[in-house]
């Protein structure tokens, strides 16, 4: 099947009323037909369901789709996306183990890893991965996960997946890649040589700015049994109506991105040529310093834009103050036009010298294009930029 096809009928579910969409089974556990197929259940010797926070038929038919999308083995849904990034550490990292990972990783990501797996044993290394010889140079006998987000959020920094498959061939490690920015649509990472892929689905495979949700895709039975464990463990389960608005969300994906990155190229050429910005980086303009690797990597560009105000601080506040039609929020990746200042939002708990270490200057804009007509996105933008 296309994309487009896998992304209305992959993981559709067969009831016997021959629903057209998967229903919501809204039950937290499910009736044994005797005691022999209880027991049968719990020894994995028959399939079937027994407790919700194991499985359900809902979000069973969401994670066949997703993985079907990443062309990976098999999925598990959480309940949100740090609910993924939790699964994956803890059901590949122990004591004494080595994790390398994107500087520029979502907050949480690299918060959750240094406050507290660090007191597990666990030792963590954040570099800049869009350079491939500071990977090369991270490697230890203990690693054991190389941890990858490209784009990065909010640094659009992109990096080399294949290369990174590359230079760890053979050495036990196991690359993940957090594919939010990109979604299928975009990026599969695991045709690049990745090895597990996890999304924030509150982004763009939902796209409608209404639920959280995460979802982890292994390509192996071996690992995708070891993260179902660790997500049982933890509890970061998905709920079925939650599932149920994903698998809704998800059928609009590609005509929702390819809008958006219209929309996108406009506004980043409208932005590139405006005097009151000092930089953009989007990587569908040959400015982005990574350019050639986004068109051998990505299959478009996205809808994701940062951008610097010749203003610093206060420009960007001021900005966030005048928009009108984009929403002052953060998330991303929905049909509506978000904006967000990091130095004055998600970022303000930093000092000002690990702010600028990890690249978030204080004119940094983080601009996610939705699907409204462009023109009316534009000159939104162009009359809070004339109060700047
Ligand atoms: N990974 C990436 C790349 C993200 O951007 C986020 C959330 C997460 C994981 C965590 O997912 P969640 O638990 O929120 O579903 N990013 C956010 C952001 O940029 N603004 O608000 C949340």
């Amino acid at each position: 099947m296309g994309f487009d096809t896998k992304l209305i009928h992959a993981g559709a579910y067969a009831d016997e009323f021959g629903s057209a969409t998967v229903p919501i089974y809204q039950t937290s556990t499910f009736a044994f037909k005797n005691a022999q197929h209880g027991a049968d259940l719990f020894a994995g010797r028959e399939n079937g369901y027994i407790y919700t926070r194991i499985g359900n038929p809902t979000i069973d038919a969401l994670e066949k789709n997703i993985a079907e999308l990443e062309n990976g083995f098999r999925a598990v849904a959480t309940s949100s996306g740090m609910g993924a990034v939790n699964a994956v550490y803890f059901g590949l990292l122990k004591s004494g183990d080595h994790i390398i990972s994107t500087n520029s990783v979502y907050g949480p990501s690299r918060a959750v890893m240094e406050s507290y797996y660090a007191n597990f044993g666990v030792e963590s290394t954040y570099i800049d991965t869009s350079d491939i010889e500071k990977v090369k140079a991270a490697l230890k006998p203990n690693t054991k996960v190389l941890y990858l987000e490209t784009p990065s959020n909010p640094t659009m920094l992109l990096t080399d997946i294949a290369a990174c498959a590359e230079i760890i061939k053979d050495k036990g490690i196991i690359m993940v890649v957090d594919n939010t920015f990109s979604s299928p649509f975009l990026q599969k990472p695991l045709d690049l040589g990745a090895d597990v892929v996890l999304h924030s689905v509150t982004k763009f495979i939902n796209g409608h700015a209404d639920i959280v949700g995460g979802i982890v895709v292994s390509k192996t039975p071996e690992l995708d049994a070891k993260i179902r464990k660790s997500m049982i463990m933890l509890g970061t389960n998905m709920d079925p109506h939650q599932a149920f608005m994903v698998l809704r969300g998800v059928k609009t994906l590609s005509i929702r991105q390819e809008r958006a990155e219209e929309n996108a190229r406009k506004v980043a050429e409208y932005l590139e040529n405006h005097p009151k910005i000092e930089w953009i980086k989007y990587p569908g303009l040959i400015s982005h310093p990574q350019y050639e690797l986004a068109k051998k990597q990505m299959s478009g560009f996205g809808s994701m834009i940062s951008f610097g105000l010749k203003g610093g601080f206060d420009a960007g506040k001021a900005l966030m103050d005048n928009v009108h039609l984009a929403i002052l929020a953060v998330s991303l990746g929905g049909v509506e036009t978000l904006i967000q200042h990091p130095a004055s939002m998600t970022h303000a708990g930093l000092s000002k010298e690990a702010r600028l270490a990890a690249e978030i200057t204080d004119g940094l804009v983080r601009f996610s294009v939705g699907i409204e007509n462009v023109k009316d996105i534009i000159d939104d933008l162009e009359q809070a930029l004339n109060k700047v």
